[in-house]
């Protein structure tokens, strides 16, 4: 059997030690197992920069190195959070970064992977702000500036972004359906995967071709979540225990 594992959303924080170790425990368990393992974005609760080199950086890297160094492939996508992850950071780790919307082969199964917030097309406040933040030139300007500044600009987005989403409606919040049939026909694929929504399910769609599957994963709190393909049996959500 050969199996490929999705994770999403773990927000790793300084704060939050038990979740490096929970990714830890992870890698260590599937590294050489693993056909691959893609992390589908905010994987870090903020990433400023690439030579933002703390020792917490560091652990996550060294521990993502022994998993690929093992055999197993890695992949990243940018979350709403860590959108400025870079090739840098994906090469440390023996990886590489993704565009949002791949679609990849699963053991004969087309799926689409992507982090899920451009699926949230009625938040258009955050639409526009995505726009601006995922643009090279602001995110040179951004790199420009020394890492304490940049420190104080992420933790200041971060409050910001705390005080606009406890006013947004439910639906804001979470996917739009027509988007979902729009990029999964467009793709031509019945299974699409994401996190960020912090909704772990599995929703049955109704495609222009057929009955469609979208997976999503969970963010890490007392509960890890990951996604499972494998060779003989499919997909399957699964969650675990973190101490
Ligand atoms: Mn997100």
């Amino acid at each position: 059997m050969s199996y490929t594992l999705f994770i999403s959303d773990l927000h790793l924080d300084p704060a939050r030690p038990e979740h490096l170790e929970a990714l830890g425990k992870l890698l260590e368990a599937h590294a050489g197992k693993a056909d691959a393992l893609y992390v589908l974005g905010d994987l870090f609760e903020a990433w400023i920069g690439d030579d933002d080199d703390t020792p917490f950086n560091q652990e996550a890297i060294s521990a993502f190195r022994s998993f690929s160094d093992n055999g197993s492939q890695l992949y990243f996508m940018h979350g709403n959070r860590d959108f400025m992850l870079g090739e840098g950071f994906a090469a440390a780790c023996g990886g590489n970064l993704l565009e949002e919307g791949t679609v990849v082969d699963l053991y004969g199964t087309s799926a689409l992977l992507m982090h899920g917030d451009s699926l949230c097309t009625l938040d258009t406040a955050y639409q526009q702000f995505r726009t601006m933040a995922r643009s090279p030139q602001w995110q040179q300007g951004m790199l420009a500036k020394p890492l304490e500044e940049r420190r104080m600009i992420a933790q200041g987005m971060r409050m910001q972004s705390q005080g606009n989403n406890a006013n947004k409606a439910e639906n804001i919040m979470d996917v739009t359906p027509e988007e979902v049939v729009r990029v999964m026909d467009e793709a031509g694929v019945k299974h699409l995967i994401h996190g960020h929504t912090h909704r772990p399910n599995i929703h049955d769609v109704a495609l222009a071709d057929g009955q469609g599957k979208r997976w999503v994963l969970g963010d890490w709190g007392k509960l890890g979540w990951q996604i499972v393909a494998d060779s003989e049996k499919g997909l399957r959500l699964e969650s675990f225990e973190i101490n």
